[in-house]
């Protein structure tokens, strides 16, 4: 076991049990914004499981060395990062704190595999159709171009909201 984990450089990496708990010292840091929707979907993940973690701001005027070597890819927050190891996307940062602390914490993805690709599409759906408008619309440069990212987010809700109030109705339906 020794050699194999020398051999991988895994001496002092903590293990995942299965479940997903940590062994060892288990740190986590998050390069974020105050302002970015992302960083701030991951931070209520966090609290959500009950994870306590190191915030770093960033300015992403001028990004960091740790920025640029953590996420070289995008150059974007957030980014996770797990006893030195970093995962950028805020969903799949979210996904990956609900699997490695699986059994620690309330799960934020239903268990049932239907379930789970339903809330994966509403997820997508936010993102798309309400949070990277609402991003196009905060750093517009003319008047037109806000009121018509502005538009698409008022479409987006009004999608969420009708598709709520059906799944009202229906539940209602079937209760009756
Ligand atoms: N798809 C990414 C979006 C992240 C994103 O756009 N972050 C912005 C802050 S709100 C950023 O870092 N922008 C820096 C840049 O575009 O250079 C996610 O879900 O994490």
């Amino acid at each position: 076991k020794h050699q194999y984990n020398q051999s991988l450089n895994l001496q002092h990496t903590p293990i995942a049990r299965c479940g997903g708990e940590m062994a060892d010292e288990d740190e986590l840091k998050l390069l974020s914004t105050w302002a970015s929707p992302w960083a701030s979907m991951v931070k209520l993940a966090l609290h959500l499981k009950g994870l306590s973690y190191e915030n770093i701001e960033q300015d992403l005027n001028c990004k960091s060395d740790l920025l640029l070597a953590f996420n070289p890819v995008h150059k974007k927050v957030p980014v996770l990062i797990h006893n030195g190891k970093p995962i950028c996307e805020s969903v799949v940062i979210i996904e990956y704190i609900d699997e490695a602390y699986g059994s620690t914490s309330p799960s934020l993805l239903p268990t049932d595999p239907y379930e789970r690709a339903i809330a994966r599409f509403w997820v997508d759906y936010i993102d798309h159709k309400l949070v990277i408008p609402w991003k196009v619309a905060f750093t517009a440069n003319t008047e037109e171009d806000k009121i018509e990212a502005i538009k698409q987010i008022l479409v987006g809700v009004n999608v969420l909201e009708g598709d709520s109030q059906g799944m009202l109705q229906r539940e209602a339906l079937l209760r009756w």
